[in-house]
């Protein structure tokens, strides 16, 4: 057993609405096991002062094969109608037992 860790970032151009992004990481050696957890997020609207109504981030693990580990974030960032346009990051970690 041989624990790695990596620690992705995601980021997201302007836009509105919900957001969504499949990741890939690579490791030195085949996997035997991983796991996905969020680290941090950043997020601003582009312009001005705005209300919130919706600030939500999550990761999920998709799977793994041989050396590669599949995962994805999904995120929202929205006041009542949604129609301001914002900017993320999202901070992933990343955990494998390596063979
Ligand atoms: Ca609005």
């Amino acid at each position: 057993m041989a624990l790695a860790v990596r620690y992705p970032r995601v980021e997201f151009g302007s836009g509105t609405g919900p957001r969504r992004h499949e990741g890939k990481t690579t490791f030195t050696r085949n996997v035997n096991h991983a796991g996905v957890a969020l680290t941090g997020f950043h997020w601003d609207y582009d312009s001005g002062d705005h209300e919130i109504n919706i600030a939500e981030a999550t990761t999920r693990m998709i799977g793994w094969e041989g050396n590669t580990v599949k995962w994805e974030v999904e995120l929202d960032y929205r006041d009542k109608n949604g129609d301001d346009r914002y900017s993320c990051a999202v901070d992933v970690t990343v955990f494998a037992d390596l063979q």
